[in-house]
């Protein structure tokens, strides 16, 4: 029996605090082995983008096939991509994947822009980022991302139906909303669910890199996509409630935090 693998496509943030950073660490935190392919080199601290440079979509190919002709993969989880021609590239390599395992899942964290609302792409975000939609088994957009993906739609039920069509699960994160409690919101053929927490003050730098992350890596490990949603989320709340500063302005969250897989 191997160690579950995540096959991760992220953008490094040299700070520490998102991208394939948080990733690495939230995928091991729960379990899973990550293997990152990357996507992208950008220029920031905790707080600001200051440049992004795509990789060559041929080396993000290299990259991956490198992997996947030896390592078998448990999950995928893709976040920024950098351009149009890198989506494409993980597109093939994942529709490569599925043909030889069909159920295989696909998290998708359709970053749009930082959290402070820096470019992530070179090109226009949407567009890189549409080839990837039809093959992600997962979509995670927060309230920003969802009305821009589906044309500036506000309503969440409208936008949810929309992505479904795309693809079988939608998790349209609260984050960026008002008031007391962050609510995320499952949306999949057959069930809906809502799950609230406690917004927390301050803010913070890889929030949603480590719930997708978490989510991939518990997947990996077999477990069913809402047992997933459901503890990556509860893990992710114990990382924001530990989190740490670095440095004024957005705080990194504590993904090292003892988490032992309770439901919330
Ligand atoms: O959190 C979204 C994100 C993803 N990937 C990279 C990032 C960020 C946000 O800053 O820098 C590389």
């Amino acid at each position: 029996m191997k160690h579950p693998s995540v096959l991760i496509f992220a953008g490094s943030d040299p700070s520490g605090g998102a991208g394939l950073q948080a990733d690495i660490q939230a995928v091991a935190a729960l379990g899973a082995h990550p293997l990152t392919v990357v996507t992208a080199l950008t220029v920031q601290d905790n707080d600001r983008v200051f440049a992004v440079h795509p990789t060559p979509a041929a080396l993000v190919e290299q990259q991956a096939l490198a992997l996947i002709e030896k390592i078998n993969i448990s999950t995928v989880k893709i976040g920024i991509v950098g351009n149009h021609a890198n989506a494409e590239a993980i597109t093939g390599i994942v529709r490569r994947l599925k043909q030889a395992k069909p159920e295989l899942h696909v998290v998708l964290d359709p970053v749009l822009a930082s959290g402070h609302g820096d470019t992530l792409s070179t090109e226009n975000a949407v567009q890189a980022i549409m080839p990837l939609l039809p093959v992600a088994t997962l979509i995670a957009p927060n309230l920003p991302e969802a009305m821009t993906l589906c044309g500036g739609e506000t309503a969440i039920d409208k936008q949810a139906q929309m992505l479904l069509r795309y693809s079988p699960n939608i998790l349209i994160k609260g984050g960026h909303d008002t008031g007391v409690e962050v609510i995320n919101r499952w949306f999949t053929q057959g069930r809906n669910r809502a799950w609230a927490w406690p917004r927390l003050g301050g803010s913070f730098h890889g929030t949603g890199c480590t719930l997708a992350s978490a989510i991939a890596a518990l997947l990996a490990q077999g477990k069913p996509v809402e047992e997933a949603l459901a503890s990556a989320q509860a893990y992710c709340h114990q990382a924001l409630l530990s989190s740490y500063a670095i440095a004024d302005g957005q705080r990194i969250p504590n993904r090292s935090v003892s988490f032992f897989g309770e439901n919330a």
